[in-house]
């Protein structure tokens, strides 16, 4: 339906053309009058209009990116946290004015009709949403990029919290539709698992037939990525796994209807549920069918594209594509895309081993040991037989070249095997095979040459990176923290909103000596207390005081994240002011929110911790105003972006060399907060950007962290007897101090039974110390919004817009 002129690009044009084909949208969908509507057929119509403009774009794109002109990149990720999109796509149109006025015109709230969209929860956290904002800028930045993933029917649990404990709850994302899907069942896939591999010569070649096979339809839903304000838009494309046929026919028809059912139902598992886990490898064959999944369907898809427009030919194939696998759940990629060139394309082994590292590429996130992915040889094996046979193959002569190479150095060879103590090593596998290594912040890209990886960087020094992350300023700015946004524009003009240009937000440095900017600044951060003030008090019941300095941690709670030790300081403070309800302390309100893997019982213990210690201490007439805590159920994107514009202090407290980069630390930055952490992941640059005098840093470094490792750790139970606090605190964990039924063993024993693996005890003095200095500055709120608006000033380079130039220089060099 062309709502104007049909002859001008961009159908919806002008205000009043929008109104009137809002109005008509809204009976359209509701079948009633406008006056009649619900906020829910309001929602409905207006994503079917957003869709409606950003599809005749897309098709104009597909038709570019069909005549391969310019490199394509692809990000395959088993996670992708997109968060809400219906508002995003009205900004990156250009319409929010247009839109804004209108709604308030007609009474429609805006605010109200953007909630009807389900969050769709498809990552756990940092990793799934890296994704999400290196896809909003590619294509902000008019690059072709694209992700490849699953659409998984559950996404991450909803959180509730019962009687201070989490409660999972299924999280049905898709129970009243999605509009911003398209399905292609035309373009769905045949996924082959189990079976045989048989070998036939044909034409004097060998050739590798695999049969009886349990083969299982991939079908992919694609979501449109709308670059702001420019003619880009690219694909999402996630995979949906269904049978074959409906019924097992053959089956149904001999009279064995369970099993017809129960080949159904095991197809359709592959793509039911996102495992909530994260930093947790669990080694599961569903996990592993997941995997194999999207990317067997994801390549198949990018090679019958790619040889449509290229006759027929595979030759030019890494000129064209790159392959970015996030993290080692693709790392299958390597793999299959010899499969391909080998079995099916003809290619000798070492001219396909050739386009394969050149086509990939690979991320990783984490050194955590537990995250690591380690297959079981028999299971990959039986559930990929082709696949393994190649993994066998690319292993056996990585450690032939290496043994030939390297002869004095078959320990260090045998080190790097793809395959050793009968598992299959993904990392190892995902390194031998791509052109291109990185980590996500200077830290951590240091701990993989030095640590983790040290005998690969040995090998291949040119092969490791490193891009440090950002996040989207257009949603965790721009989006949710309007008021910023208008302040910036009105003092250094608007620029700074170009993508790609977020760096000169430092035109803002000379404004954070000026008392009326600042002031400006404070009232913003103010209204920004409030809102977030107003959700709590209508979600959870509790009055915070916006008057208080909103102090928060809000990611995956984890023990080397260390909620602990913020909690253990909250108790502290608390015991504090029982002994002197009189002391003059700045009053604090501690804003903590995250989700723990259902399984992960002792981040579970925390969490009941923090709601029991919130219980006790906001139910207490003695502490007044002075001290609040309050844990966010169900924390996600939505609530994120709530949260973050009204945080002052963001607290980024991990193990140094426990986080990789953090992203969250980013957002916080962009809004304003001062940050309160640890020199570990990209906290380390926000120092060297801001300035030592611009963060509040303490504990221990990552080099004291690994020495103290390397020996064995530290003793634990001299800190705890040398500090009368920590005595007192560890005791009321036990000692039914917050309630008969509430004792914390685990945790006291975790502390001082098992030495204290995460340090907590160890920076513990020295995190007090910092949160009193950070109080007493904010004392002096001049000095405080100065240092808030240097952190603004210097937030450009961790912008996602700076690391995807950052990619396409040092990686996939689309230009
Ligand atoms: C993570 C890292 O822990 C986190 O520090 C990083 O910012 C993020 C994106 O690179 O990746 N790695 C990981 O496995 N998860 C992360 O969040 C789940």
């Amino acid at each position: 339906m062309a709502i104007t002129d049909k002859n001008t690009k961009h159908k919806v044009k002008t205000k009043e053309a929008f109104r009137k084909a809002f109005i008509k949208k809204v009976e359209e969908v509701s079948g009633e009058d406008f006056s009649e509507s619900t906020t829910r057929h309001q929602y409905e119509a207006l994503a079917e209009l957003v869709m409606e403009e950003i599809t005749a774009e897309w098709a104009v794109n597909n038709s570019r990116l069909h005549k391969m002109e310019e490199k394509q990149i692809y990000f395959f990720s088993i996670e992708f946290l997109i968060g809400r999109l219906l508002k995003a796509y009205v900004n990156n149109l250009g319409w929010d004015t247009m839109v804004e006025e209108t709604l308030d015109e007609l009474g429609v709230d805006y605010e109200a009709l953007q909630a009807e969209e389900h969050d769709p929860a498809l990552g756990n956290g940092g990793l799934g949403r890296l994704m999400a904002c290196f896809l909003d800028s590619t294509a902000a930045l008019g690059f072709p990029g694209h992700g490849n993933g699953i659409r998984y029917k559950y996404g991450l649990f909803e959180q509730k919290i019962i009687n201070n404990e989490q409660v999972e709850v299924a999280d049905i994302w898709l129970k009243n539709g999605y509009p911003f899907e398209i399905v292609k069942p035309d373009k769905a896939v045949v996924v082959k698992y189990n079976g045989d591999v048989r070998m036939e010569e044909v034409n004097g070649k060998m050739q590798f037939i695999h049969e009886n096979y349990d083969p299982v339809l991939a079908v992919p839903y694609d979501i449109p990525v709308k670059g702001y304000r420019n003619d880009t838009v690219n694909s999402l494309r996630l995979w949906s796994a269904k049978p074959v046929e409906d019924f097992d026919l053959s089956t149904f028809n001999q009279g064995h209807f369970l099993k017809a059912m129960q080949r159904k139902s095991e197809a359709e598992s592959i793509s039911q549920i996102l495992y909530p886990s994260d930093h947790g490898f669990e080694g599961k064959l569903l996990r592993l069918k997941q995997e194999y999944f999207f990317v067997c369907a994801g390549l198949k898809r990018i090679v019958r594209r790619y040889k449509k427009h290229n006759h027929g030919s595979m030759d030019g194939f890494p000129d064209k594509i790159c392959i970015h696998i996030n993290d080692t759940h693709p790392a299958l990629c390597v793999p299959e895309l010899m499969r391909i060139l080998v079995d099916e394309e003809g290619y000798d082994w070492d001219i396909a081993w050739d386009m394969t590292i050149k086509s990939i590429s690979f991320t990783n996130h984490t050194v955590l040991p537990e995250a690591l992915e380690k297959w079981p040889i028999d299971m990959v094996q039986k559930l990929l037989p082709r696949v393994y046979q190649i993994i066998e193959e690319i292993n056996r002569r990585f450690i032939n070249d290496m043994n030939w190479f390297y002869p004095e150095q078959v320990d260090r060879n045998y080190s790097m095997a793809i395959l050793k103590d009968g598992q299959v090593h993904m990392a190892h596998l995902a390194i031998i095979g791509s052109h291109s290594v990185n980590g996500v912040a200077e830290l951590h890209s240091k701990i993989l040459r030095e640590e983790t990886f040290k005998d690969f960087y040995a090998v291949f020094p040119d092969r490791f990176t490193s891009v440090t992350n950002g996040v989207t300023q257009r949603r965790f700015m721009m989006g949710s923290n309007p008021g910023l946004k208008t302040l910036l524009d009105d003092t250094i003009g608007t620029d700074w909103k170009k993508p790609g240009n977020m760096c000169s937000l430092e035109a803002l440095l000379p404004h954070a000596e000026d008392a009326a900017f600042c002031k400006k600044l404070a009232d913003i951060k103010r209204a920004n207390k409030e809102r977030l003030a107003k959700y709590i008090k209508e979600t959870q019941g509790i009055i915070l005081n916006p008057d208080s300095i909103f102090d928060v941690q809000v990611k995956r709670i984890h023990e080397y994240k260390r909620q602990l030790l913020n909690i253990l300081h909250v108790i502290l403070t608390y015991n504090q002011l029982r002994s002197n309800p009189n002391a003059d302390i700045v009053p604090k309100t501690y804003i903590l929110a995250g989700k723990a893997a259902p399984s992960y019982v002792y981040a579970k213990e925390v969490i009941r911790l923090i709601n029991v210690v919130a219980d006790r201490v906001n139910n207490d007439p003695l502490v007044k105003d002075k001290l609040k805590v309050v844990f966010v159920p169900n924390f996600n994107v939505s609530v994120a972006e709530i949260i973050y514009p009204a945080a002052e202090i963001s607290e980024q407290i991990s193990t140094a060399g426990k986080e990789a980069s953090g992203t969250g630390n980013m957002k916080f930055m962009m809004n304003g907060a001062l940050t309160l952490g640890t020199m570990d992941g990209a906290n380390v640059e926000i120092a060297e950007a801001v300035g030592m005098d611009n963060i509040f840093t303490f504990g221990l470094s990552d080099t004291e962290v690994y020495n103290y490792n390397t020996h064995g750790g530290y003793r634990s139970l001299e800190v705890y007897e040398s500090d009368s606090r920590l005595q007192e605190i560890l005791g009321q964990l036990i000692n039914g101090f917050f309630g008969e039924s509430a004792g914390f063993q685990m945790i006291y024993d975790s502390l001082l039974l098992h030495n204290d693996t995460y340090f907590v005890l160890k920076d513990f003095a020295p995190y007090v110390d910092i949160q009193d200095i950070a109080s007493n500055v904010y004392r002096d709120q001049k000095q405080w919004q100065k240092m808030s608006a240097i952190n603004i000033a210097h937030s450009g380079i961790f912008s996602s817009d700076r690391s995807i130039e950052d990619y396409e220089k040092r990686v996939w060099k689309v230009k």
